[in-house]
């Protein structure tokens, strides 16, 4: 039987659609930049999935239970329970959220020079390892990079590729291992539970430290039930207790799975000290180790939010609405990368406007085109993100051109995702009309979110 919803609607939050006019005028103030645009000039908005979701009526209860003490928050401890029994961690510290669990632990495990590996960094991660004077290299599988034949785990580490690195420079220059579920810059792919255990034996192997970037964990954990072998009658949560039990410790922006609008998490498997030497970073950057940078009724949200986010009926309907989504584009013919992954649909902008290189940011124009077309916001990921290489200044070659259509969580119905699907459908009959962009104001770090641009005429 097909599952529709898991859950009915009982507070509604009204969107509209500007004419046409308008939006043109809109995207020309936001200099061609859809992050500029006014979030009320957007009708269906997939800029992110983070901290766009609905919560639950349980979750709302919740915030009204908020203890709001500086130190020792009944939140708190219920947060770390949730931890506990979800995740399986002794040691939780909350965080304003993803970020702020970075800048508290990234500084403890780099040495400055030192590589940080992994399957491949999002991008306000690789900022925050640079800052702490690391330099973060990519071991995800080729595979990742050819959109169009399926993988069960394009996610997954090259093995091979990161042991020869580490054989190359010496295991004193690498910092630690990341693993992020799913790879968020590959697709939304997951990675699989044997290439999580293979990476964790190579950290044993060269006693090299094993972290995760655990944004999206539960829909890692459900494509494996899923898709690999061993797993069908496993427990999403007892899959998720052992992903992690293949490293020592994690960062996660609990603004995706977690279901939260605002939140995040640094967790310790059991290492006492560096759980020590973490709150004490938490202290400046944070906040005291009890609220990290978040209200206690926030702090109850994210406890229950853990929860929800790993229930099998929810993750059934938040990974089949994905799909529902890329099978559509499919059909009309928008080359996407296959299979869909978690949060998101990726277009392939290299395929569909090859006649725009990459250093004329062709993910952006579809971006643009798409806002133009149905007021639908979607995000480049691709040259444009990437920006420029700190030593020599030139724009760096992005192995792939994305456009992401993130989809935030219990927000949407599939009648957003046809409008979606036929306003990329109509624009690809009239692909080759779209124009390049260039810069008429590039800021220096993390430009994409506030640079401008203008068409190539
Ligand atoms: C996103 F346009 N992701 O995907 P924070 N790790 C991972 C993430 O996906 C992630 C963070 C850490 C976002 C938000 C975002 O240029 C952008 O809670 C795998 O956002 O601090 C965030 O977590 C950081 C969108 C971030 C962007 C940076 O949409």
């Amino acid at each position: 039987m097909r599952a529709a919803e898991p859950f009915r609607i009982k507070m509604v939050e009204p969107i509209r659609l500007i004419s046409r006019e308008e939006r043109e005028k809109a995207l020309e103030n936001a200099g061609y930049n859809p992050f500029s645009l006014r979030a009320e000039d957007v009708y269906i908005d997939l800029l992110t999935d983070s901290g766009t979701g609905a919560m639950s009526d349980y979750q709302w209860a919740g915030i009204m239970m908020g203890d709001e003490s500086y130190a020792g928050s009944r939140n708190y401890y219920n947060l770390a329970q949730s931890v506990k029994d979800i995740i399986g961690y002794n040691y939780t510290i909350p965080t304003h959220q993803g970020r702020g669990a970075e800048q508290v632990l990234f500084p403890l495990l780099i040495k400055k020079g030192q590589y940080i590996l992994g399957n491949m960094h999002f991008d306000t991660t690789k900022a925050h390892i640079e800052l702490a004077g690391g330099r973060a290299v990519n071991f995800v599988i080729e595979k990742a990079f050819d959109t169009t034949t399926p993988f069960d785990f394009k996610g997954n580490f090259d093995i091979e590729k990161m042991e020869a690195f580490i054989k190359e420079k010496g295991v004193e220059n690498i910092g630690f291992i990341l693993m992020t579920i799913t790879c968020n810059s590959a697709g939304g792919q997951p990675v699989s539970m044997a290439n999580l255990r293979e990476v964790s034996a190579v950290g044993k192997k060269y006693g090299i430290r094993v972290f995760i970037d655990a944004a999206r964990f539960a829909e890692n954990a459900y494509f494996i039930k899923q898709r690999e072998k061993g797993y069908e009658n496993t427990t999403i949560v007892d899959i998720i207790k052992e992903q992690f039990s293949y490293a020592e410790g994690f960062t996660m922006s609990a603004k995706k799975d977690a279901l939260v609008n605002i939140g995040g998490i640094l967790g310790i498997k059991d290492d006492e000290e560096l759980f020590a030497k973490a709150r004490s970073m938490t202290v400046p950057m944070e906040g005291f180790p009890t609220y990290g940078g978040l209200a206690g009724r926030d702090m109850e949200a994210l406890a229950r939010g853990l929860r929800e986010g790993a229930d099998e009926d929810y993750l059934r309907y938040r990974i089949e609405q994905v799909a529902y989504l890329g099978r559509r584009l499919m059909e009309g013919g928008v080359p996407i990368q296959t299979p869909t992954g978690g949060h998101a649909v990726f277009v392939d902008a290299k395929k569909m406007l090859p006649h725009i290189p990459g250093d004329q940011f062709p993910a952006q124009s579809l971006a643009n085109e798409l806002y133009l077309e149905a007021g639908v916001r979607a995000v480049e990921i691709g040259s444009f993100l990437l920006g420029r290489d700190p030593e020599t200044g030139l724009q760096c070659e992005s192995p792939m051109e994305l456009l992401r259509l993130t989809i935030p969580r219990r927000t949407y119905t599939n009648s957003h995702m046809d409008v979606v699907a036929d306003a990329l459908i109509a624009i690809k009959d009239r692909a080759n009309a779209l124009k390049g962009y260039e810069f008429t104001y590039e800021p220096a770090i993390l430009r994409h979110f506030t640079a401008r641009l203008k068409p190539i005429e």
